[in-house]
Order: C-alpha cells, then sequence, then structure tokens
C-alpha cells in the first residue's frame, strides 16, 4: 500500500513541477506604483496584465500597488539596476535626471489632457522627450495617460481666492525638489510625503492639506479626511508608462507588439476613466459633505507662472521650448 501512495505521489508531482518550470520560463513583468487599488491606474493595469498574457503566452505580468514593491520615486532606480521592469513614472521622476526637463513640472504648462497628448505624444517635443529619456535614464517611455488635473484639498474648511490665502499651510507634496517647489510656487509651505501615507498624515493633521487629481482624492478616499477642495487646476499630470531598456530589448518583436498594444489599450481606457471621473466628481464629493470652491484662478495662474519663470529652474530650461510646448 505504501508502495502503492509514494508511486502515485510521484506521478502527481511530475506534472506540478513541470508546471514550475513552464512558469520560470517566462519574461516576468513587474510593475511598481503608488497607485491605490480603485484608481484608474490599478483598473489599467489589470487591464494591461489581461491583454498581454493573451496575446504573447511567454509573458507573465506582476501588477504591485501601494507602493508594496517599490517606494514611491525610487522606481527609476530600481529599473536601472535590473529589479524592476516596468515603473509609472512622472515629469518630475524625470526631471530628478535630466535638470532642463523641469519644465515639464511648471505649474500652468498643460492646457488639458488633449494638450498634454500632444506634448508627450508624437510631436517633436515628444520625440526629443522620449528620445533623452531613453538615452541618459536607460527607460523606454511605451505611452503616456492623463492622471488628473491637480487640485488643492484641505483638512479644515478656509476661505482660499489667492495664492496669499496658502501662506503658512502645510501642504503635503511627493517627495522631490520639483515637486517642493510647486507647493511654496502654489503659496503653501510644502511637506514631502508619500502618497501610501497621505490619509494617515492628514487624517493626524502632520499636514493641512495636499494637492491631488479629483480622481485620486475619490479612489484614496481622502474626503473622509479633508472638508474643502479648492478648484486650482494648477497642473494637467501625465503618467508615463516605462519600461527599462534592457528588459525592453531583450523582447521579440511579437513580445514588444503585444506590449505595445496593451499599453495603448489601458492608457486609453485610464485616461477616459479619468475623464469621466472627473465630471462627476466635483458633485460626488459634494454629496460627501465637501465644501467645493472655485479660486481666482488668473490671480494662481499669474502667480505661479511668475514664480516658475523667475526661478533658478527656469535657466536650465532648453531655449524656445515653452513656445513650442504652447504652440502644440
Ligand atoms: C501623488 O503622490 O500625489 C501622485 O499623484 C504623484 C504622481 O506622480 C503619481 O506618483 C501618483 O501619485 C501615484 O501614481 C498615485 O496615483
Amino acid at each position: 500500500r505504501r508502495t502503492l501512495l509514494a508511486a502515485s505521489g510521484a506521478a502527481l508531482a511530475a506534472p506540478a513541477l513541470s508546471r514550475v518550470s513552464f512558469a520560470q520560463d517566462k519574461k516576468v513583468i513587474r510593475i511598481s506604483t503608488p497607485a491605490a487599488n480603485a484608481e484608474w491606474q490599478a483598473k489599467g493595469l489589470m487591464k494591461f496584465k489581461e491583454l498581454v498574457e493573451a496575446a504573447a503566452p511567454s509573458l507573465e505580468v506582476q501588477v504591485h500597488l501601494n507602493a508594496t514593491l517599490f517606494d514611491q520615486g525610487t522606481e527609476i532606480a530600481a529599473m536601472q539596476r535590473g529589479n524592476l521592469e516596468v515603473g509609472m513614472i512622472s515629469p518630475q521622476d524625470v526631471a530628478s535626471y535630466i535638470p532642463e526637463y523641469s519644465v515639464f513640472t511648471a505649474g500652468y504648462l498643460l492646457r488639458d489632457a488633449a494638450h498634454m497628448h500632444k506634448v508627450f505624444g508624437d510631436s517633436d517635443v515628444g520625440k526629443e522627450y522620449r528620445g533623452r529619456v531613453s538615452k541618459e535614464m536607460d527607460v523606454t517611455i511605451l505611452g503616456s495617460q492623463y492622471l488628473g488635473t491637480r487640485h488643492v484639498i484641505l483638512r479644515k474648511a478656509k476661505d482660499v481666492k489667492t495664492p496669499a490665502d496658502l501662506a503658512g499651510l502645510k501642504l503635503r507634496v511627493p517627495g522631490s525638489d520639483t515637486w517642493q517647489f510647486l507647493g511654496s510656487a502654489l503659496g503653501a509651505n510644502p511637506t514631502p510625503i508619500a502618497f501610501d501615507e497621505v490619509y494617515l498624515a492628514l487624517s493626524t493633521g502632520t499636514v493641512d492639506g495636499l494637492e491631488n487629481p479629483i480622481g485620486d482624492m475619490l479612489a484614496a478616499k481622502f474626503y473622509e479626511v479633508s472638508e474643502q477642495l479648492v478648484l486650482t487646476a494648477h497642473m494637467v499630470a501625465p503618467l508615463f508608462f516605462a519600461m527599462s531598456n534592457s528588459f525592453w530589448d531583450g523582447l521579440t518583436d511579437e513580445e514588444k507588439k503585444a506590449v505595445s498594444d496593451a499599453v495603448a489599450a489601458q492608457s486609453t481606457l485610464v485616461d477616459e476613466g479619468t475623464l469621466a471621473t472627473e465630471a462627476e466628481g466635483t458633485s460626488l464629493l459634494e454629496s460627501n459633505g465637501l465644501k467645493v470652491t472655485t479660486p481666482d484662478l488668473e490671480a494662481f495662474r499669474k502667480h505661479v507662472q511668475g514664480v516658475y519663470l523667475e526661478s533658478d529652474y527656469a535657466k536650465e530650461w532648453p531655449a524656445g521650448l515653452i513656445d513650442r510646448i504652447n504652440a502644440l
């Protein structure tokens, strides 16, 4: 009897072992993002996984949300070291490597999602941008998507008309220099905190507010721990789907096509979802008891643009680039 059992055990083990080694033969795409589960970005990445794995059985996609694999802002270094295949990165991340590209982190630069796609898409500006990112950062931007338009969110309601009304307020921003500069350009005191720690920081009063898109505010439930949304619209924010060059270069043409097609499909899903969320977001927030106000937008725009143009950053901006961006 014992012999029989052992024999059948061994027979059972064989297919299991071959399944394991088959999985190991696959090329694994690890994706890291700070995004919360309910964000469109997260839904887009699950779509990417579904499409890629269906189109290219040699590829396996692992989606790591909530910064569980890598901390926000460390994804590029992780890709460069070969520890990560895909990071969802921002122009602020890029500017940490290519200082002249801080121009793309300026407040009130992009007009809307369509303008953003022209700038980072097939325009000369976009091609040049992606070319330098690949050459100087060793990652390939495979697609851009609309993260949303950023506004100011306050823990305690306040009459905010101009940047002067934000003076002294501790405003959470993501942790890099260009984000902090944005916080001060808005008139506040910037405090760097990672996205996944913001809810706690707001609920305990470590910060007085943050600046974020409406979609993120809803998905991460910041409305539970804040009283007011001030529609400053100070930044139309993209996210880039970036893959490590060594991984991308190691894919076959068929695999590259499966990945590119899936990136395009997931970007469209994210764009459409985010725009729809923004269209209904303010009334949703109001029905959750939030005060939604519109400040003096001209005062904000003039002040923020002025601060950027007079900054040390602007001294490094490539000549004529702002005009080329505006012309798109
Ligand atoms: C944030 O931390 O406020 C931010 O919106 C910054 C973006 O660049 C991006 O990292 C985003 O968070 C995360 O992807 C979560 O949406």
